[in-house]
C-alpha cells in the first residue's frame, strides 16, 4: 500500500469542506452529529443486555416438603429461588445449600428469595436446617 495516498486524501477532504457554502456546512455538521448520537445510543444498548440477562426464577413451596423438589437451571445465569414457607414448623424455618454457601431463614407465610449465579455444573442438595426435607438443584451447561 502506498502510504503517501493517505495525507493527500485527508487534505482533499479538508479543502472540499471549506469550499462549501455556510448552509451546506451546517447541514453536514448536523447530519454528522445525528450520526454520532445514533451510534452512541446503539453502543449503549449492547452492554445493557448483557448486564441484565434473564433471571431464572423458580417458586418453591415449603410445606413439610419442597415443591418442586427438583429444580433444573442453566449454569452462568442468575438464579432466584423464591421459597414460600407455608407452614410454621421449625423444620421449614431455614433452607441451606451447602455447596453454594447458602443459608437462609424463611419467614412464615412469606416469600423469601435466594439469589446466586451457579458457576459449576452438577447436582446440589438443598435442605432444611436439620437436613430432613431435601431437594435437588441440577445445574446444566
Ligand atoms: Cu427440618
Amino acid at each position: 500500500m502506498d502510504t503517501r495516498v493517505r495525507p493527500y486524501t485527508v487534505k482533499y477532504g479538508h479543502v472540499e469542506i471549506h469550499s462549501m457554502t455556510h448552509p451546506m456546512r451546517f447541514s453536514v455538521a448536523l447530519f454528522l452529529s445525528l450520526l454520532v448520537m445514533l451510534f452512541a445510543r446503539c453502543a449503549n444498548k449492547a452492554p445493557q443486555a448483557t448486564r441484565n440477562p434473564a433471571v431464572q426464577e423458580i417458586k418453591v413451596t415449603v410445606k413439610g416438603e419442597y415443591s418442586p423438589d427438583r429444580i433444573v437451571v442453566k449454569k452462568g445465569r442468575p438464579v432466584r429461588l423464591s421459597f414460600y414457607r407455608e407452614d410454621d414448623s421449625e423444620c421449614s424455618a431455614q433452607v441451606v445449600i451447602p455447596d453454594l454457601k447458602v443459608k437462609q431463614d424463611l419467614a412464615v407465610k412469606q416469600e423469601t428469595a435466594v439469589e446466586f449465579v451457579p458457576d459449576k455444573e452438577g447436582e446440589f442438595t438443598f435442605a432444611c436446617g436439620m437436613d430432613m426435607m431435601k431437594g435437588k438443584l441440577v445445574v446444566e451447561p
